[in-house]
C-alpha cells in the first residue's frame, strides 16, 4: 500500500477508547474491526459533519435555493427570498420541534388507540393493570367517577384525552396539571396548546417559505408545539402505558451486554412503543415456545430490551437492558442475538447490514417503519401474539443454526430502576401521607441543592456515555438530585450509579437524604416519553409549596449531554417553555450571538419561560446548571453561602479506585 493510502486508512481507523467509555461496546467495536463490519461509529468517522448545516446556516425550504449563508459572518448576506440568518435558523429549529413533537404525539396516539380498543373489549390480550391510576388521572382531569364502572370511567378518560389531538380551540386537558402561574405565563404569550394536530400543522405552515419571518414569533409557535408534546402526547403515552401495563415501582434489574446468555435463544426488542414488548413478554413465557426452544438445544428464551422501549420495561418490569442507542449495532456483533424486533424511532438503517453479517433475524414490525431489505412482520395490536410468536419461532430457528463464534462481553450492572412520580410521592411520604413535602423541605433546608433532569440520547460524534456520566458525577457531588430517562439512564446504570450504595458519591447533604430514604442519588424514570414524569414532578414540587409559584421559580435544571434526535430538541424546548433552564451538549445547529441565539439563551427567560444553554464539556455544563440552581435558590431566599465542589482529578481517581 502506498504511504499516502496507508496514512489515509490509519486516519479512518477507530480510536476505540476515544469513542466510548462503555467497555462492552468497546469490546464489540474491536471485534467489528476484526470482522470487517461497519457501525455508526465507523460511518461517523468517515462522514464529516457539514460545517454549514452544523451551524444551521443553510435553508432548503424552497427551490429558489438551497441557500447558504456564511456562518462566520452570518449577517453578511440573506437568502434569495431575503430571509435573514435569524429567520433561517428559527425555521430550521421549528422543523425539528415539529418533527419531534409529531413523533411523541403519534406514539401517544398509538397508546390511546390501544387503550380505546382494550376498553371497548375489542382487544383481549391487554387489560387495565392499574385501575387506581386510571381513577386518579380521571379525577385530576375533572371527570366525574362517582358510581361509574371502570370501563365507563376509562371511556370518559379516552374521550377527554382524545381532545389533545383533535381539538381546534381551547386548552389541552393536561393543562389542568400545570401550576397556575406557569399557565398564566403561557396564556399571556399565547402558547397554551390547543391540540396536537393543529399546533404541528401551524408550525409546519409558519416555517415554510414566505410565511412567518420573525424569529421570536416562530419561537412562540415552537413553544406551543413543544408543549403539546410534553404536556400532551408524551404525557398521554406515559399515563396510558401505566394504566395498561402498570405504574413502575422500584425494581432491581441488570443492564449491559452481559445480560445476553450464550445457551439461550436471545431476543432483543428495540424501539419505543411498549405494546410490542408487552406482547413479547407473553410469547417468551408461552410453555410451547419454551419447549420449542429447548427442543432446539437451548436452555430457554432470554428476552432483553434496548434503547427506549427497553428502558420502559426495565423500569416497569425489571426486564434486563443490553445498552443504549450507540450500542444497538454492536450488540449483534456478539453473534448471540438470535432475533431483534424493532418498532419505531431511533432504529438505525445500518442495523440491517450488521444483522446480515451475523445471521441475526431482524424484523420491522410497525407499518410506520419499514427498512429496505429487512423482513417485516406486522404487529397488529388486535392480534399481537401472531407477530411476537412468529419472531420467537424465527429466533429459535436461528439459534439452531448458529454457525459463527459467540463473544458476549461479560459485563452486567445491577441497579434499581422504576421511580415513577407516584412512587417518589409514596417513598418520601409513606402510604397515608404520600407527598413531596420531604423533598421540598430538604431543598429548602439545603441538604438537596436542587434537582436536575439528565436525559437524552447518545451520539457517535462524542465519546459514548462519558458526557452523561461526568455531568451526573459532578451534579450529585454538589448535592443535586438527578432524575433520568432514556439512553442517559442506561449510560449511568452501566457506570454503576443505580445502586443505593452509590450515595457515597454524593455530597454530604444529598447522601444523608439518600441514606435515610434508601434511594440512589440518581433516579431512573423510564423512556424518553417518560420525561413527562419530570414535568409532573416539577408541577408537584410547586404545588407542595415553599419553592415559588411557577416551574420557572424552582431550583431545577435539565440537560441532554449527548443528544442527536429531533425529539430531543422538542423535549428540550418543552422544558424551556415550561420554565426550566436546559443545557444541550454535542453542539447545536445555531450561531452564537445571532438574535435568535440570544432569544433562546436570554430572551425567553425575560418573558417568564426557562432558557436554553449550550456546552460540550460536562464540567462546564454542571457549572452552568449549578449556577442556575443557586440563582433560583437566592431568588427564593433559601440560599446559604456554599461553594461548588470542583470534581478534580484526585477525586475522580479516588472514585475509580473505589
Ligand atoms: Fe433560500 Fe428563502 Fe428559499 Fe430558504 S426559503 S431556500 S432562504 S430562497
Ligand atoms: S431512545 S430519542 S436515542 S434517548 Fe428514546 Fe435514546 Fe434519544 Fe432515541
Amino acid at each position: 500500500m502506498e504511504k499516502k493510502q496507508r496514512k489515509k486508512a490509519e486516519a479512518k481507523k477507530l480510536n476505540i477508547r476515544e469513542i466510548t467509555t462503555c467497555d462492552a461496546t468497546a469490546q464489540m467495536l474491536e471485534k467489528a474491526e476484526r470482522d470487517g463490519v461497519e457501525t455508526a461509529h465507523h460511518r461517523a468517522l468517515k462522514m464529516k459533519a457539514c460545517p454549514i448545516g452544523a451551524e444551521s446556516a443553510c435553508c432548503k425550504h424552497c427551490f429558489m435555493g438551497p441557500c447558504r449563508l456564511n456562518p462566520r459572518d452570518p449577517y453578511e448576506k440573506v437568502g434569495v427570498c431575503g430571509a435573514t440568518i435569524d429567520t433561517i435558523q428559527s425555521r430550521n429549529f421549528a422543523r425539528m420541534v415539529a418533527a419531534g413533537a409529531a413523533a411523541h404525539t403519534d406514539h401517544g396516539m398509538s397508546m390511546l388507540d390501544l387503550f380505546r380498543e382494550v376498553v371497548k373489549g375489542n382487544i383481549k390480550d391487554y387489560t387495565i393493570k392499574d385501575p387506581i391510576k386510571l381513577e386518579d388521572v380521571a379525577v385530576e382531569l375533572g371527570i366525574d367517577i362517582e358510581g361509574k364502572a371502570i370501563e365507563e370511567i376509562a371511556m370518559d378518560l379516552y374521550y377527554e384525552l382524545e381532545r389533545t389531538y383533535t381539538q381546534v380551540e381551547g386548552e389541552i386537558p393536561f393543562t389542568k396539571r400545570v401550576p397556575e402561574k406557569t399557565l398564566e405565563t403561557w396564556r399571556k404569550h399565547g402558547v397554551v396548546p390547543r391540540g396536537a394536530m393543529r399546533e404541528i400543522m401551524e408550525l409546519l405552515h409558519r416555517s415554510a417559505i414566505g410565511v412567518d419571518q420573525h424569529y421570536a414569533n416562530i419561537t412562540n409557535q415552537c413553544s406551543r408545539t413543544a408543549l403539546v408534546d410534553g404536556w400532551g402526547g408524551s404525557m398521554i403515552a406515559t399515563e396510558i402505558s401505566d394504566i395498561l401495563f402498570g405504574t413502575p415501582t422500584p425494581v432491581r434489574a441488570e443492564v449491559n451486554m452481559g445480560v445476553l446468555k450464550e445457551n439461550y435463544v436471545n431476543i432483543i426488542i428495540h424501539g419505543h412503543e411498549p405494546n410490542l414488548f408487552e406482547s413479547m413478554m407473553d410469547s417468551v413465557s408461552d410453555p410451547s415456545l419454551i419447549q420449542a426452544a429447548k427442543d432446539a438445544g437451548a436452555e430457554g428464551i432470554n428476552l432483553v430490551g434496548m434503547c427506549c422501549s427497553g428502558a420502559e420495561v426495565l423500569s416497569r418490569h425489571g426486564i434486563p437492558h443490553a445498552g443504549n442507542f450507540s450500542s444497538t449495532e454492536e450488540i449483534m456483533i456478539t453473534g448471540a442475538v438470535d432475533a431483534m424486533a424493532v418498532d419505531v424511532q431511533c432504529i438505525k438503517q445500518g442495523l440491517g447490514q450488521v444483522a446480515k453479517c451475523y445471521g441475526t433475524k431482524l424484523f420491522t414490525t410497525n407499518p410506520r417503519c419499514k427498512i429496505e431489505g429487512v423482513e417485516h412482520i406486522e404487529f397488529d395490536h388486535h392480534h399481537p401474539r401472531e407477530c411476537t410468536d412468529a419472531i420467537v419461532e424465527n429466533a429459535i430457528v436461528r439459534f439452531k443454526n448458529r454457525k459463527l463464534p459467540i463473544e458476549i462481553p461479560q459485563i452486567k450492572n445491577l441497579g434499581v430502576h422504576g421511580f415513577s412520580h407516584e412512587y417518589i410521592n409514596y417513598m418520601l411520604g409513606g402510604t397515608f401521607r404520600a407527598s413531596y413535602t420531604p423533598l421540598n423541605d430538604n431543598i429548602i433546608n439545603g441538604r438537596i441543592r436542587g434537582v436536575a433532569g439528565v436525559v437524552g440520547c447518545t451520539n457517535p460524534r462524542v465519546k459514548q456515555d462519558w458526557v452523561h456520566v461526568e455531568l451526573v458525577k459532578e451534579l450529585i457531588k454538589n448535592d443535586v438530585l438527578v432524575v433520568q430517562t432514556g439512553c442517559s439512564q442506561i449510560a449511568l446504570a452501566k457506570a454503576g450509579f443505580y445502586t443505593p450504595e452509590s450515595a457515597y458519591l454524593a455530597g454530604s447533604g444529598l447522601r444523608e437524604v439518600c441514606e435515610t430514604v434508601g434511594m440512589p442519588p440518581v433516579l431512573g424514570l423510564g423512556s424518553c416519553v417518560d420525561n413527562s414524569r419530570i414535568l409532573t414532578a416539577c408541577a408537584e414540587m410547586v404545588r407542595t409549596g415553599g419553592l415559588g409559584d411557577s416551574i420557572a421559580d424552582l431550583p431545577v435544571a435539565g440537560a441532554a449531554p449527548e443528544w442527536m434526535s429531533e425529539k430531543a430538541v422538542t423535549i428540550g424546548h418543552y422544558f424551556v417553555a415550561s420554565g426550566v433552564f436546559t443545557v444541550f451538549g454535542v453542539g447545536f445547529p445555531i450561531i452564537k450571538d445571532t438574535k435568535f441565539y440570544k432569544h433562546l439563551t436570554e430572551g425567553l427567560e425575560e418573558l417568564g419561560f426557562g432558557k436554553w444553554g449550550f456546552a460540550r464539556d460536562p464540567h462546564e455544563m454542571a457549572k452552568m446548571m449549578i449556577e442556575h440552581i443557586d440563582k433560583k435558590r437566592k431568588a427564593l431566599g433559601i440560599d446559604k453561602a456554599r461553594e461548588r465542589i470542583l470534581f478534580d482529578m484526585a477525586a475522580r481517581r479516588e472514585m475509580e479506585a473505589a
